[in-house]
This record gives C-alpha cells, sequence and structure tokens, in this order.
C-alpha cells in the first residue's frame, strides 16, 4: 500500500474557484524532453466565491519563472500546485515551466506517440502542462503559440496566423481547460469541407501519419453526416472555421473531443474495407459523431465539476445512439446497446464498483469514466424522453441550449428545464442519479372476468455506501397480444413509481400474452415466471423487435441455466425456435444473426450469482459448448443454403445491410466449421478481400482449435499494419480454450511486436484475456496471475490503463474457491506493490473491500 491514504473529493465540498480568468495565453516551445511552456494568465476576483488562498494546480512541472503584474515572485510548491499570495482586484500571472513529453508514458497532459507531440487533458491533464485552476467551472479563451520545427502546428480554435517555424490560435469560446489541445507533427491531411445550414463554410480535416491517408474517408463521411445531423434533430451548428480531427497511436482511450481539435485514437477513426471489420466500421461513424456531438453537450455546455460528468456524457451517448438508429437500424442498435449495458454496466452495478451516475466522492476521477456514468447515464436520457415524450423533450433541449450556453452546468441545471418545459416534479426521477445498483422488477399477472392486471414489485441490491433504497421511477413500455398473436393492446408506457403497483386491462376476451419492457424502456432486471411455450410465442409473434429477440435469449438463457445446474441436455424449445428464425428469409439477416448469437458467458455467471447459485466458469463454458454443438446440429441440413444465401457478392460497402448480411453469414460459418473440420473457413479466408470475412474464418477457425496455417498467414499479410495486428493479438487469445488462455496470451507477450507502452496493444492481449470468462477464470489461477503480473509493470508506466483494466477482477467474489482465494491473492500483491498509483489503489481497494 503506498504511504499516506490518498484524498477523497466529495460533491458537498464543491466551492467555486476565487477568480474568474479573463483570458490566457500560452507559448509552447516544443522540444522532446525540454519543452518550455510561457503562460499569461489574467485574473480577476470571483464576486461569487467566498474568501480563499490563490492556488493553481500543477504536476511535474519545472518551474523556471514566476511574475504577478510584471514583477518576479516566489510561490510555494508542492506535489498539487502552486500557491503564492494574490493581490487584491485584477492581476496578470505569468509563468515559464519545462517539461518532457518525451519520457511521459502515462499518456496524460503533453506526450509523443511516434515523434508526434499531442495531448490528453481531460480530466485533469493539463495541471502537468501549467500552472492552472484546473477544473472544469474556470472557463476562458485561450490564444496558443506554438514553435516547433514540425511542418504541422495544431491547437484549438481558429488559425490566426503562422509563418517559420510557428503557429499561432485563437480560441473566442471560453472553454475549461480539459479542452485544451496541441499537436505538432508530420502530418497528412484528409481535407473537406462543410456548410451549415446557416450558409458558414467549415474547413475539416482528418490529420494522419503518411501512409494512412487512405483510411481516412468514411471517417469524414462520417464527420459530415455528424453535422447535418446536428442541424436537423437538435438545431445545432458548428461554431468555428475549422474542424480537426488527429489520429494517434498511443491513446488511452477511444476519443477527445477538445474544441475544434478532436484527437482519437488511431483505431477509433482510420478505417478501410481491406483493414477493419464492419464492427469497426459503426464504431468509428459512432465515435466520430460522439465527439462531434460533445461540441454543444460537453464544450459550449460543460460540467460544474466532475461529479457532473454524466451530464456531458450521459446525454452525448444518447445523442449518439439516436444517430447510429437513423443511420443503421433502430432495432439493431438498440440491441446492441443492451447487450453492451447487460455485460458492462450492470456487471459493474452489482459488484464492488457500483456507484451512482453521478457519484457523492472519488479518490481519482478517471476511474470513473465508467459504463455507468457513460451508458446507464443515457439510459436515463432515454427514460425522461419516453416520459415526457418527443416534443417536450426537444422542447426542453432547446431551453437547456439557450439557458446554459456557456455555463458549467450541473443534473439540478439539467433536470430544472425539463421541470419546467413539462410542469412536472422530477424530485422523485432524479433517483436515477443519485441511487446506485440495478433495479429488480418482479411482475405478477391475474386474469379474470376479462380484466388483466399486472403487479410490479420493484426492489434494488444495496451497493456500496448505500443500504437502503427508494422506490424509482420506471417507465415500462408494454404491449399485449392475445392468442392468435394479433396485438390487443398497442405500446403504451406504463409508470411504477412506488415499490408495488398495479396496472389493469378490461374488456379482453382471453388472457393475453404480455410483452413487457419493450424496446428496453428502462435499465431494470425483469424477474417473471413464464413458460418457454408463452417465450417462443413471443419470439414468433412479438411487434417490438427488441422483446422479440429478447425472448429468444430468454430461451436459451433458461436451457443453459438448467444445463449447468442440472446437467440437462439443450432444450429443444430453444433449439426449434432458433433454427425457425436461421430459416425464416422473411426477417432481417442482422436480426437473425443476433438470435443466434450466444449470450455471454460472464453474463450467465450474473445471473447465476443472482439466484443464489455460485458460477463455475468452466461448467458455464461447457454448457455453452454444448449448446452451440446442438444448434450446428440442429441446423446442419440448412447451413449449406443459409450460407450460400447470406455470402455477398460484389465490392464491399460498410452499410447496415451488409453488415447485417455478413454477421449472420459469420454465424452460419461457425455453425459449418464445428462439423466440417474448417474447410470452408479456410477457403473463405483466403478468398475474403474484406477484414470482416477474413476475420470471422479465422475466429472461427480458432474457436474450434485449428487455423495456425491461417494465423501464421494473417501475420505475414498484416505484420506492416499497427491495427490490424492488435486483432492478430487479441484474437488468439479470445478464441484459446479456457486452459490455454492464459498461455497463448503470455507467449504473446514475447513476440517482438508486443508492446506494453501502447495501450491498444496491451487491450489487445489483456482485454481479450480479461474477456475470455473461462480463461481468465480458470481454476489454475494462471490467469489471474499474468494479468496481475503485467499490471504491476504497467502501472509504472501508465496508471489510468492499468487501473481501468483492474476492472477485470471485479466479479472475483462471486466465484468459490479456489477461483476466488487465487483472484483475491493476486489483488493483493497488485496492492502491495511499492509506489502504487493512486488510480490503480483505489480501484483495487474498492474490489477488495466485496
Ligand atoms: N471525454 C473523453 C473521455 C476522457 C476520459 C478521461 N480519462 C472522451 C469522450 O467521452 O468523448
Ligand atoms: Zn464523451
Amino acid at each position: 500500500m503506498t504511504q499516506s491514504s490518498p484524498e477523497t473529493i466529495y460533491l458537498k465540498d464543491y466551492t467555486p474557484f476565487g477568480w474568474i480568468v479573463e483570458n490566457v495565453h500560452l507559448t509552447f516551445r516544443l522540444h522532446p524532453t525540454e519543452t518550455r511552456v510561457i503562460s499569461r494568465i489574467t485574473f480577476a476576483p470571483n464576486p461569487d466565491a467566498p474568501m480563499q488562498n490563490f492556488f493553481l494546480n500543477g504536476e511535474n512541472l519545472k518551474l523556471v519563472s514566476a511574475m504577478i503584474n510584471g514583477q518576479p515572485c516566489a510561490p510555494d510548491l508542492s506535489a498539487e500546485g502552486l500557491s503564492v499570495e494574490a493581490p487584491a482586484g485584477r492581476f496578470v500571472f505569468e509563468a515559464e515551466v519545462e517539461i518532457s513529453p518525451e519520457t511521459n508514458t502515462a499518456l496524460e497532459g503533453l506526450y509523443m506517440s511516434n515523434g508526434m507531440y499531442c495531448t490528453q487533458c481531460e480530466a485533469e491533464g493539463f495541471r502537468k502542462i501549467t500552472f492552472y485552476p484546473d477544473r472544469p467551472d474556470v472557463m476562458s479563451t485561450f490564444t496558443v503559440r506554438v514553435e516547433g520545427s514540425e511542418p504541422v502546428l495544431l491547437s484549438n480554435g481558429n488559425k490566426s496566423s503562422n509563418g517559420d517555424g510557428f503557429a499561432e490560435w485563437h480560441d473566442p469560446w471560453p472553454k475549461p481547460a480539459y479542452l485544451f489541445a496541441l499537436v505538432a507533427g508530420d502530418l497528412v491531411n484528409h481535407p473537406d469541407s462543410f456548410t451549415t445550414r446557416s450558409g458558414k463554410d467549415i474547413e475539416l480535416n482528418i490529420w494522419v501519419r503518411k501512409g494512412d491517408e487512405g483510411k481516412c474517408a468514411f471517417g469524414m463521411q462520417a464527420l459530415k453526416a455528424s453535422m447535418l445531423w446536428d442541424e436537423k434533430v437538435y438545431g445545432r451548428e458548428y461554431d468555428l472555421d475549422i474542424f480537426n480531427i488527429v489520429a494517434v497511436d498511443d491513446f488511452n482511450m477511444g476519443a477527445m473531443e477538445n474544441k475544434g481539435l478532436n484527437i482519437f485514437n488511431s483505431s477509433c477513426v482510420l478505417a478501410s474495407p481491406e483493414t477493419s471489420t464492419d464492427d469497426n466500421f459503426e464504431r468509428i461513424e459512432a465515435i466520430i459523431a460522439h465527439e462531434y456531438f460533445h461540441n454543444w453537450t460537453g464544450n459550449r455546455i460543460t460540467c460544474r465539476d466532475w461529479f457532473q460528468l454524466c451530464l456531458k456524457e450521459g446525454l452525448t451517448v444518447y445523442r449518439d445512439s439516436q444517430f447510429t438508429a437513423d443511420m443503421r437500424s433502430a432495432p439493431v442498435k438498440r440491441i446492441h446497446d443492451v447487450i453492451d449495458l447487460r455485460g458492462r454496466q450492470f456487471r459493474e452495478d452489482g459488484g464492488p464498483l457500483a456507484h451512482p451516475v453521478r457519484p457523492d466522492s472519488f479518490v481519482e476521477i478517471n476511474n470513473f469514466y465508467t459504463a455507468t456514468v457513460y451508458e446507464k447515464g443515457a439510459e436515463i436520457i432515454g427514460m425522461l424522453k419516453r416520459l415526457v415524450g418527443d416534443q417536450d423533450y426537444y422542447k426542453a433541449l432547446d431551453l437547456y441550449f439557450t439557458r446554459h450556453d456557456g455555463d458549467a452546468a450541473t443534473i439540478e441545471d439539467w433536470l430544472k428545464v425539463f421541470e419546467d418545459v413539462t410542469g412536472r416534479s422530477l424530485k422523485r426521477f432524479k433517483r436515477w442519479y443519485t441511487s446506485a445498483g440495478t433495479p429488480r422488477l418482479k411482475v405478477k399477472e391475474k386474469f379474470k372476468n376479462g380484466r388483466y392486471t399486472l403487479t410490479f414489485k420493484q426492489e434494488t441490491p444495496p451497493t456500496p455506501g448505500q443500504k437502503q433504497k427508494k422506490p424509482r421511477v420506471i417507465p415500462i413500455a408494454l404491449g399485449l397480444l392475445g392468442p392468435n398473436g394479433d396485438e390487443v393492446q398497442p405500446t403504451t408506457v406504463l409508470e411504477v413509481t412506488k415499490r408495488q403497483q398495479k396496472f389493469s386491462f378490461d374488456g379482453l376476451t382471453s388472457k393475453p400474452i404480455p410483452s413487457i419492457l419493450r424496446d428496453f424502456s428502462a435499465p431494470v432486471i425483469l424477474e417473471r415466471e413464464t413458460s418457454n411455450t408463452e417465450r417462443a410465442f413471443l419470439l414468433a409473434h412479438d411487434t417490438d423487435p427488441f422483446n422479440k429477440w429478447e425472448a429468444g435469449q430468454a430461451l436459451r438463457r433458461a436451457s443453459l441455466i438448467a444445463s449447468i445446474t442440472t446437467g440437462s441436455a439443450p432444450d429443444s424449445a430453444f433449439l426449434d425456435a432458433a433454427a425457425r428464425v436461421a430459416r425464416d428469409d422473411s426477417l432481417e439477416p442482422a436480426f437473425r444473426a443476433l438470435v443466434l448469437q450466444s449470450v455471454g458467458q460472464d453474463d450467465l455467471a450474473q445471473e447465476l450469482h443472482s439466484i443464489g447459485n455460485t458460477p463455475d466458469p468452466q461448467a458455464i463454458y461447457d454448457a455453452s459448448e454444448t449448446m452451440a454443438q446442438s444448434l450446428a446440429h440442429h441446423l446442419a441440413d440448412s447451413l449449406p443454403r443459409l450460407y450460400a444465401d447470406s455470402t455477398l457478392s460484389g465490392p464491399y460497402t460498410p452499410d447496415a445491410e451488409g453488415a447485417g448480411k455478413r454477421a449472420f453469414n459469420a454465424r452460419i460459418l461457425s455453425m459449418i466449421t464445428r462439423m466440417d473440420g474448417g474447410t470452408r473457413a479456410r477457403a473463405q479466408f483466403s478468398a475474403a478481400d474484406n477484414m470482416t470475412q477474413q476475420l470471422a474464418a479465422l475466429n472461427a477457425l480458432l474457436a474450434q482449435d485449428t487455423g495456425s496455417q491461417e494465423t501464421l498467414a494473417f501475420f505475414e499479410q498484416w505484420k506492416g499494419d499497427r491495427l490490424v495486428m492488435d486483432k492478430w493479438f487479441s484474437t488468439q487469445v479470445a478464441f484459446a480454450a479456457p486452459e490455454k488462455a492464459a498461455l497463448v496470451a503470455q507467449s504473446l507477450t514475447t513476440h517482438p511486436l508486443f508492446d506494453m507502452k501502447n495501450p491498444n496493444r496491451f487491450r489487445a492481449v489483456f482485454g481479450a484475456l480479461a474477456m475470455n470468462h473461462a480463461g481468465f477464470h480458470h481454476a489454475s489461477g494462471k490467469g489471474y496471475a499474468l494479468l496481475a503480473d503485467w499490471l504491476i509493470k504497467l502501472d509504472a508506466i501508465n496508471p489510468q490503463t492499468t487501473a481501468r483494466m483492474c476492472a477485470a477482477y471485479q466479479t472475483y467474489a462471486r466465484y468459490d474457491a479456489p477461483h476466488s482465494t487465487l483472484a483475491k491473492a493476486q489483488l493483493e500483491r497488485i496492492l502491495a506493490t511499492k509506489g502504487l498509483s493512486r488510480d490503480t489503489e483505489e480501484m483495487v481497494t474498492r474490489i477488495l473491500k466485496d
């Protein structure tokens, strides 16, 4: 454990900064190890703030000189920053500091990636660049002069001048320091332009390393589509003369919404049919949209403090999901989102890392960029929209944009615009922001004398620091089907607000079949005793695509849980129903692919745990394998036809329809590979002219523990492409059998192309290991030990990525010995590491409290 316990920050302690920052001028003299940052900042007293000492955040900065109003001063320096006596009234603070981008392996602040300078400031990285009040509620205009020999020198805003070895940028929009960005390098651009609806021409660029210019066109299309969509749907226009995107190889996350200068992990912007899968294309489109949408929800209106992170993230995720639904298939997007929500957010919400969407405290804010803040935060917006209706939703959003433009706002401000527009109180609804945990909704039904009654009972299990839970407002989209499959009650939204509540429907001639929680209208766990006949009926007849899919999932889950707990064979009710869907050409291929998709093994562990069973990872794996094998046999006679029908001819295009067909085709191929020894997959692998089909073939082979030749061939073909190489590393671990997964991962770490300093490569191996449920949680403990070895090494280099990956252990207490004891020992070993970062210490401590 580290010497002193890191400090906890509380929401209740919020106080505004004592000064307003009127303007900021920065000069960067770039040098790999001795970059000089010269700042000139005008401060004026903040009339709304209590008296306080003048303190500026600053970490790992070598102070060269400091002045107040042109006079040298001698500030007190600590590991956290600088304090100095501030004069009364307005004053100018100037400082010159030295930093070393080349040795900055944490990838926070100003750092170097393949010879290129770049920055990442959110949440608190600006303090590693210069002394500043590094908090989101301090907003100011920035003028930045970049001096360097690199051909391309970029910062936020519009370019005001440039010359030999320098460029000057001015951003007229006040912004917090976390949105500051600088890039300098030998880059090439993919240029384009966009005319806003008010007729302003915007220059657009995607900047990349030489050689990557052929992979920008799709991202540029996505950017222009996002700009148009935000004008059409939310009435939001872009507000600078230029919008730059830069691709960088070493990046801790997906991308960053810096004002006018978005910085992207190259994996989230570079795309080509030969090197990117359909999933990559969809993700790139969504992330480009997400970062662009932040220009209004995040940048123009930012957060008062980091506790309000969901204000910008939940809303922006919601907006990007609307965008994807509009660009592609809305039901398919919804199903993907729910799979992701259950897999990541429900897992988090049900374990030691559970926290409210708006947390009350944190040690390291970077640990709170979570599925709860992002995805549950987005679900809350979706519920709000469903409760107030589309019209009032957009009215409230208009009010939000006019009332809070230029503000650093709070969740209270956000809810107030809805209250003002609708006249309804959202006091109870607000509990979604303040209370952690996934509500369980028990449903009972009764039918008597033509009256059908549903009784809902809600309960949220305790979460860390929150024992008692008050009832939430749960919007339940409901439809009722008659025995012949007709809809006797079209979708209506019931509002459950109490612990227990009844809803009745009269005038029915026979007992209806309910379709509850259509479109997954609330992030809850529905508990209802139902029969396989009813599930199969909904899979065949439900008009709501989400619940139609859900019925198939429920059938599969019930069968799997029975196999795991009693050893029973896969249920023929599921096999028959799934085969019917697979063969039904009237259904969208994307939907058929989703019905054929297996249930995540971690999801099954979660479900077993919640019904009081200790999950056995190997038993879950075995049952899942048996199920997949049985389904392949069940469909055997149709597989050649289904494969042929879903094989696309002609050139690859990354559209939703083609992607849906290829997804279905990949499921069929994986079934064929279970039976033909890999002949078909090998043929597809050799013939494929796009990454989606090439990788699908390789995955199908690896899943059957074959394909070593193809693995080699894939390497030879793609060793020069770092993003494809990430796929090569990850897929071998992802599809390794449980007893081999840790071994495969370990041997890949000795490969010359393994580079722990590159987060993409590290995640390719260890993210895949953590996702290989039975491999990571193998009874030998090898998975736990290997990951711990590497997390300990990585923590000294990159605390942010290390801390995020500690979440792999968050479910350890679900399992029994030897799993739980072996995992715990590794967590304790990590925590005992000398000099452990605050990030990792917080994560491991929270997990161990379980
Ligand atoms: N706002 C950034 C995430 C920053 C993460 C800092 N650890 C990207 C996004 O959500 O759009
Ligand atoms: Zn975001």
